[in-house]
């Protein structure tokens, strides 16, 4: 079972899409295991997009993640990684796929609405420097025995 790290970022927030997109993520059958608001400081975010340092838009990019507050979730089931990247669609809401959360709300690279850990190795990661031990919680979900075979 993965684990990813989910952020509703704040132009979600912002537009009250908080609930529609975890919503659509949860219909999935993916399970919350931890969720919380923050609002993210400089020092937070650079060490969350640490991989994009020196990139052009990356200025920007933590000026808007800083901007206003945003949910952050630990998501977990089979290929929670993959599942949740395919749900969220491509990074610029322009070629994002109608019926995924960037190609039904969003219009613009910069405000693209969600973040999704690409990769186990980032989950874990990026799981760390969100949540702390007891904010990731295990528990039972009857409804699991109709979702996973
Ligand atoms: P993703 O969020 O799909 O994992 P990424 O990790 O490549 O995409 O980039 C992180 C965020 O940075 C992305 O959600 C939006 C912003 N971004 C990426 N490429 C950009 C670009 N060429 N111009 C402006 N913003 C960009
Ligand atoms: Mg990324």
């Amino acid at each position: 079972m993965e684990t990813t790290l989910i952020l509703v970022k704040p132009d979600g927030v912002q537009r009250g899409l908080v609930g529609e997109i975890i919503g659509r993520l949860e219909r999935k059958g993916l399970r919350i295991a931890g969720l919380k608001m923050v609002h993210v400081n400089e020092e937070l975010a650079n060490k969350h997009y640490g991989e994009h340092v020196g990139k052009p838009f990356f200025d920007s990019l933590v000026k808007f993640i800083t901007s206003s507050p945003l949910v952050a979730m630990a998501l977990e089931g089979e290929n929670a990684v993959e599942v949740a990247r395919n749900l969220m669609g491509s990074t610029n809401p322009k070629e994002a796929a109608p019926g995924t959360i960037r190609g039904d709300y969003g219009l613009t690279i910069g405000m693209n609405l969600i973040h999704g850990s690409d990769s186990l190795e980032s989950a874990r990661r990026e799981l760390s420097i969100f949540f702390e031990g007891l904010e990731i919680t295990e528990y039972d979900r009857a409804i699991d025995q109709w979702i996973i075979e």
